[in-house]
């Protein structure tokens, strides 16, 4: 039985890798606001493909405070979004 949850919990670790390697679209964007005290972006952002998103202007967190000083108003990018506990993260910058 034990065996049978282990395995089934790296049936999930893997499964969720793989998602996560397909999921690696990049979007762009323009930066519209930084709040690095909340540690939030407002991109207007093209159609996020994964996400079934269209295009529209939002609030996203940071996976990593320090991605904020990298981002200032009107500057063009290209970011990789997640949904980490159920919010939209941007976990990488291009
Ligand atoms: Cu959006």
């Amino acid at each position: 039985m034990q065996l049978l949850k282990i395995i089934g919990a790296t049936t999930l670790v893997l499964a969720a890798t793989l998602s996560m390697a397909m999921a690696a679209t990049f979007t762009k964007g323009t930066v519209k606001k930084v709040d690095a005290k909340a540690g939030k972006v407002s991109i207007i952002h093209e159609e996020l493909v994964d996400l079934e998103m269209p295009a529209m202007t939002m609030v996203f967190r940071v996976a990593d405070k320090a991605m904020l000083e990298r981002l200032e108003k009107g500057q063009d990018i290209e970011f990789l979004v997640e949904r980490i506990k159920g919010k939209l993260t941007v976990v990488e910058l291009k």
